[in-house]
């Protein structure tokens, strides 16, 4: 650890190599969809955030400023706030006023990408106590002893928890839960269900960037593979699908193509499709069930006036 820097993630070259080829061979191609983040696709990222037809970092970002009183209220001044997926902080940092933190942990991948916020953060903030954490959250919540363990509030904005399928998500809830104690609770941000046309807008924007998002994996996988994808071959397709209550993308192959790379080679035909992202769309009470196996309750839950989001506080319980 260095001045509350701390870096528990190391990447394994060759197990990304085996799990990418391992889903490009598969019958149904998929790649996770943390591929979509390297240095251009968080920038592509940032840039979609922006974007008029996706609407969910809008709306959660006015649903807190309406509500902060009131979600200071429930949740109470001096917890450990515990920022999982902080990237530049800025979401949590708009709750210190009103929550006063005892401790603010920001955890992410990298504990690069930490730095200038936090260092930021600091001039802002200099009482607060902060640490920064690199780890990989989505497979294990082992927090260091530098993390205090009195009232710890996880805060999960964005619905990345979209991006889990349901059983994967309960999984996830239920290691916050664990690592929450008894005192402890979750502000989490969910996208809802709505109509079709207003989904389908947001991931698949009229300016191409959620198309270029998607486009730029293939070269992140050229990257980590080796591979020879030409992202000209392929096209952007995302849409809602009613049935199982998500957005997929997939890169859909616009010509027969042979793709090789050192541990592989695939034959895409004209029209094959490689699954490269799941967002689901909860309604509000699937949402608090989930919660609820997880071990969650005492729900608090403030939205927007077409209950397009919902921002929640569960308490461990
Ligand atoms: C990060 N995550 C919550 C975004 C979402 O809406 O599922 C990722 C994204 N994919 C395409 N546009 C945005």
């Amino acid at each position: 650890m260095q001045n509350g820097f701390i870096q528990l993630y190391e990447k394994d070259d060759d197990a990304i190599r085996a799990e990418l080829s391992t889903g490009l061979l598969a019958p149904q191609a998929f790649t996770s969809p943390k591929y979509l983040y390297d240095a251009l696709g968080s920038k592509l990222f940032t840039a979609i955030c922006e974007l008029p037809e996706y609407y969910p970092t809008r709306i959660e970002a006015a649903i807190i400023e309406a509500h902060r009183s009131d979600i200071a209220r429930v949740i109470g001044r001096g917890v450990t706030m515990i920022d999982l997926g902080a990237g530049n902080c800025s979401k949590a940092s708009r709750l210190f006023s009103v929550l006063q933190p005892a401790q603010y942990v920001a955890v992410d991948i990298s504990v690069d990408f930490l730095r200038d916020a936090i260092g930021r953060l600091r001039e802002q903030f200099p009482h607060m106590k902060m640490t920064a954490i690199g780890m990989d959250f989505s497979s294990t919540l082992d927090l260091p002893d530098a993390v205090r363990g009195e009232k710890r509030l996880f805060f999960y904005p964005g619905s990345s928890i979209g991006n889990f399928s349901p059983e994967d998500a309960v999984a996830f809830l239920c290691r916050i839960r664990e690592a929450c104690r008894p005192d402890g609770g979750l502000l989490i941000g969910v996208d809802l269900v709505k109509e079709s046309h207003v989904l389908n807008a947001a991931y698949d924007d009229s300016l191409g960037l959620t198309a270029a998002f998607n486009l730029n994996l293939l070269l992140h996988l050229n990257n980590l593979l080796g591979a020879n994808f030409d992202p000209r071959d392929w096209k952007h397709r995302a849409f809602f699908n009613e049935e199982k209550g998500r957005i997929e993308m997939h890169l859909e192959a616009g010509r027969n193509t042979t793709v090789t790379w050192p541990q592989g080679e695939r034959r895409f035909w004209h029209g094959d499709r490689i699954h490269t992202e799941c967002s689901y769309k909860y309604g509000q009470d699937d949402f608090l069930q989930l919660l609820e196996r997880a071990g969650f309750g005492q729900f608090h839950v403030w939205t927007d006036e077409r209950n397009w989001f919902m921002v929640c506080h569960a308490h461990a319980v």
